[in-house]
């Protein structure tokens, strides 16, 4: 096998070099400790943000941090769904390394094991207290199916380093539809259990498919699935019965878990903290408050954005109010990228018209196209961050190493070798970032500044439930990522240097393991 030197060809393409006197101001603010917000959003595009340039929708609060902030344009997550996105982000090692980091039931085992070190774990240890808050759908409790929802549920988000947590345990469209707070459903009539399968239902139980008439609220689109237990007008994934207290009203998700956030916010304003804050917008069921359905012409899913960055809006306020906004980092990203119709007749295709959820780019959430991967990113950190746009090269693989690397953490920490510290880039200093980020979704994909590499794949070219190209070909993928027809014309045999560069490189990576036991 030919070896190609690895310096030597992306030298030759980019400079990959980080200048001496990037990386000396970036090193000025590693002994502080300022709070930390991450705030993860779901299925939210590239293009879905106004300050991304969309124009059927406004994100005020997103585009002023934006704005005082750097907004990143060639930022990725690790994976094109949310489970092992999620995993990548909190662990730092790359989800296609481990067997079972797929989107999870609801009634999946805790994904993430408690020996783990993690990114909440170093931040522990540096001083901070740290809150999960909003979706986290990395599974709870020891076996799969066995949880015992009545009592207090573990391992769990303390286990892996949260000191709080009020959390709905996989996603809105799966049941158990109740909130988590310290591992416990919250407001529990023990009158009326919980019960939880993703086997059968529960005898006398209605369900979307066969109670049609109970869907009050939204209908699943044909052939998506979803019509299982209903849970306020609206039928799920997976089945459940009792705990009728307990139950979330899908209108007021927003409100609950942003109003936690901001009572986390105040009852720690002295002290550092680290706030994971993963909303369910713009996740389906889509279903906004009233006071923000009709805010957009696009129906529910544009509505959505709008009531998120409603909530972008009241942590900043709270921030604000506490004192310490200008002494937070903000971190603004999406766990994938968007899908119009994920499931709900919610009229998102209806009404979508002119809007570009996925910007310029290809493919969607569950593709290995561009737009599965490639996310908003913005950093709000007031005096420390060099404001503008940047095409620096980033992953959410590097929040670890990053995030150790800004608060001071000591050289010695198990930091994932995946995880790498790209905090000159995130303060917008180094304008070049990465060498390359390995994205996954039915395939690897290897990005560079410029190429973009995508393995050989037998899986079906098009998801016709969701309308995506899945960017699936049984042939090696190489596109320019400089020229504007980027991901449509395969430029794989003319470049084939490039192709076996590129492919060795991955093949390096792989071999540090792929398909790993938890
Ligand atoms: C899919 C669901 C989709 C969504 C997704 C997870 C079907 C047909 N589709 O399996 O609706 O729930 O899982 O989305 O069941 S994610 O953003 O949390 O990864
Ligand atoms: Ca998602």
């Amino acid at each position: 096998m030919i070896r190609i030197s690895i310096p030597s060809i992306l030298t030759i393409s980019a400079g990959f070099a980080l200048p001496a006197t990037a990386q000396n101001s970036a090193c000025e603010t590693l002994n502080e400790k300022p709070n930390i917000v991450l705030i993860y959003a779901d299925d939210i595009g590239y293009g879905d943000l106004s300050c991304y340039g969309a124009e059927r929708v406004q994100t005020p609060h997103v585009d002023a941090l934006a704005a005082n902030g750097v907004c990143f344009r060639n930022a990725h997550s690790t994976a094109a769904t949310s489970t092992p996105s999620r995993y990548g982000l909190l662990t730092g090692e790359y989800p296609w390394r481990r067997k079972g980091t797929q989107v999870a039931a609801g009634d999946a085992a805790l994904i993430i094991k408690p020996n783990r070190y993690t990114v909440p774990k170093m931040l522990k240890e540096a001083g901070y207290t740290t809150a999960a808050v909003g979706k986290w759908h990395l599974g709870i409790g020891e076996i799969t199916g066995e949880q015992d929802w009545n009592g207090h549920l573990t391992p769990g988000p303390r286990e892996i380093g949260f000191d709080y947590s009020y959390i709905m345990a996989a996603t809105g469209d799966r049941v158990p539809c109740v909130y988590l707070e310290n591992q416990r459903v919250v407001n529990l009539d023990p009158t009326d259990p919980i019960s939880v399968s993703y086997l059968k239902n529960f005898p006398g139980e209605p369900t979307g498919k066969d109670n049609p008439e109970l869907l009050t609220k939204l209908k699943p689109s044909p052939n998506h699935g979803h019509d299982q237990s209903i849970v306020n007008g609206i039928s799920r994934i997976g089945y459940m019965k009792g705990g009728r207290a307990a139950l979330w009203e899908d209108e007021s998700i927003a409100d609950s878990i942003t109003a936690h956030a901001v009572q986390f916010i105040e009852r720690n304003k002295e002290k550092p903290f680290f706030l994971y804050f993963g909303t369910n917008d713009i996740h389906v069921p889509r279903f906004p408050h009233e006071r923000f359905r009709g805010k957009t012409e696009m129906g529910h899913r544009g509505d959505a954005i709008v009531q998120f960055d409603w909530s972008v809006g009241e942590i900043v306020r709270a921030l604000k109010e506490a004192g310490v906004f200008e002494s937070t980092l903000i971190i603004l990203t999406s766990d994938n990228g968007p899908v119009v119709d994920d499931g709900y007749m919610d009229e998102a295709v209806e009404k979508l018209m002119d809007h570009k959820p996925w910007g310029p780019f290809r493919g969607g959430k569950y593709s290995t196209f561009e737009a599965g991967t490639r996310i908003p990113f913005i950093v709000h950190f007031p005096g420390k961050v060099k404001n503008g746009v940047s095409d620096a090269l980033l992953s959410q693989i590097d929040l670890f190493a990053t995030l150790a690397a800004l608060t001071g953490a000591n050289e010695n920490l198990p930091i994932p070798e995946d995880s790498r510290n790209q905090l000159p880039a995130w303060l917008g200093i180094d304008p070049l970032g990465r060498e390359y980020v390995i994205g996954a979704a039915s395939s690897l994909t290897i990005l560079t500044r410029d190429w973009k590499y995508i393995e050989p794949n037998n899986g079906r070219p098009y998801n016709k439930l969701t309308n995506t190209e899945l960017g699936n070909r049984p042939v090696d993928q190489l596109y320019d990522m400089r020229s504007d027809r980027g991901e449509y014309d395969n430029v794989a045999e003319q470049n084939s240097l490039m192709v076996r560069f590129l492919k060795q490189l991955l093949e390096e990576e792989k071999s540090k393991g792929i398909g790993l036991e938890l």
